[in-house]
């Protein structure tokens, strides 16, 4: 099993609803166990586009799942809470990234690993220290 860093985030419909179905739906993948949680944060958009406040919260889980699973899997949990792709940064009901997955290095077209929005999230660095805290 490896330790893998998920982000969650929701600036669009009831948020707090969206970042609650994600985290049920990622306990119930397959061999898959949330370890540790950070707090909620309401943190200003990022990207320039005019829009609302994001929700965010970081999971630490351990999985059996390989990187690519575990996006689709992903993926999967995102476009059953509403998500749809338009444009980039665009609003989103419900948005699942993964930051890092264990000390993998990963550059594809899908998923780049670790996740290249991190040192610009400052959001993101405080949450991981929480979890690392939490572990
Ligand atoms: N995600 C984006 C774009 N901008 N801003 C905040 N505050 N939080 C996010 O999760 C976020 C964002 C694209 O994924
Ligand atoms: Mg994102
Ligand atoms: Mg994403």
């Amino acid at each position: 099993m490896d330790l893998a860093f998920i982000a969650l985030g929701s600036n669009v419909g009831d948020r707090d609803k969206h970042l609650a179905a994600a985290r049920s739906a990622i306990a119930a993948l397959p061999h898959t166990f949330i370890v540790a949680a950070s707090d909620v944060e309401e943190t200003e958009p990022l990207g320039g586009l005019q829009q609302e406040k994001y929700l965010n919260q970081m999971l630490a889980v351990k999985t059996a799942l390989e990187p690519m699973q575990l996006l689709s899997e992903l993926q999967g949990i995102e476009k059953a809470n509403g998500r749809t792709r338009g444009e980039r940064w665009a609003p989103r009901t419900l948005d699942l990234d993964i930051v890092a997955y264990g000390n993998t290095t990963l550059a594809t077209v899908q998923l780049t690993l670790p996740h290249p929005g991190l040192p610009e999230r400052d959001f993101w660095r405080r949450q991981i220290a929480q979890l690392e805290e939490r572990l």
